[in-house]
């Protein structure tokens, strides 16, 4: 028993993450729709044991259909998350769609969880609901508990971005190119202009005419919205880094009100979806590869900031798994928060 549940976008990275968040988590489902493109409909993907056949996402896909999943894309969001919600279905929609749109809330469910009261379950009544960007995920995990305490003023993040977040092709090409690198060849560039393996570059989101690039934005916009503070000054750098699955980032915090480096500690081995990595003495903190594949985001470095007088500020460093925090597994915690 349990809601009716589509997957749109199914094969994609975090479509495929969506299935065994699902199945981890033992959410409860009626039914199971998987949805794709032309090109996957047909294709057969097991599930907890049954044989699913893909079919192909039309504008009828939703009859009957009471919470969908989309990762597809924001262009196949924009057309179809609209028509879903109008036939009763609500949405928890992986792209930057709606996030900003005034109404469809934006959510963390660590953080912002009543941002989604007036949408109901069984109502039937249809609704879109936004997963914030990944980055903006890992970051608030972290920074939220401690913004509860002190009231974040400013902050400052700088991300180290694995190749998930530009979708299976890209872990592809950079499993390649590493490859091809190590045997000697010109390394194939078809999803980055430029070589990703063995090296870093400027996150590949369009550049914007303020010369931040939209990933960068994406953080200091659903900040505000998630937080519901449009004061709070937020300035990031987006950098892609070969790893696989896990976003690193690096958080400066100004706060309001004093706060100590050992509280602070104290708040995030007690803030529920975080673990505090801290080791000072064995020179042990959070990795991309510790947190690929879990749940919870880590967090260590935690310091006081020294350029800044009497405890204002902070620095930590975070990471989180991108296709399971920073997508399936927030945008499936929203669902079971509507349960
Ligand atoms: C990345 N965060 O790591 C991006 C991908 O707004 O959902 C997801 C973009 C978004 O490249």
């Amino acid at each position: 028993d349990g809601p009716s549940i589509a997957i749109v976008g199914v094969t994609g990275a975090v479509g495929q993450e969506f299935l065994s968040v699902l199945s981890d988590r033992d959410f409860p489902y009626r039914s199971l729709k998987l949805l794709a493109s032309k090109r996957s409909a047909g294709k057969s993907l097991n599930y907890e044991n049954r044989d699913y056949t893909v079919e192909e996402l039309t504008e009828n896909s939703f009859d009957g259909v009471d919470i969908a999943l989309f990762s597809a894309g924001g262009s196949i969001s924009k057309k179809f998350g609209p028509i879903a919600a109008e036939k009763g279905t609500i949405v928890v929609d992986n792209s930057s769609a709606f996030r900003m749109h005034e109404g469809v809330p934006l959510v963390i469910p660590e953080v912002n969880p009543e941002s989604i009261d007036g949408i109901k379950l069984g109502s039937g009544k249809g609704a879109l609901i936004a997963n914030p960007n990944c980055s903006t995920i890992i970051c608030l995990m972290a920074a939220t508990p401690l913004h509860r305490r002190a009231k974040v003023t400013r902050m400052v993040v700088s991300t180290y971005q694995a190749a998930s977040g530009a979708g299976a092709a890209a872990m592809e090409e950079l499993e390649q190119q590493t490859r091809e690198v190590l045997e000697g060849k010109e390394p194939t560039c078809n999803i980055f202009s430029q070589q990703y393996a063995f090296n870093l570059f400027s996150h590949n989101a369009p550049i914007l005419s303020n010369g931040y690039n939209e990933e960068e934005m994406k953080l200091v916009k659903e900040t505000r919205k998630i937080w519901n503070n449009d004061d709070v000054k937020v300035t990031a750098t987006c950098i892609r880094v070969p790893v696989m699955r896990a976003h690193a980032e690096s958080v400066n915090l100004q706060f309001e009100t004093p706060l100590d480096e050992n509280a602070a500690r104290e708040i995030l081995n007690n803030a529920p979806g975080v673990v505090v990595i801290d080791d000072r003495a064995a020179n042990n903190f959070p990795t991309p590869l510790e947190v690929s594949n879990k749940d919870d985001v880590a967090v260590g470095r935690i310091r006081q900031d020294v350029s800044q007088e009497g405890n204002y500020g902070l620095d930590i460093f975070v990471c989180g798994d991108q296709i399971r925090k920073g997508a399936a597994l927030n945008a499936v915690q929203i669902a079971e928060l509507l349960l």
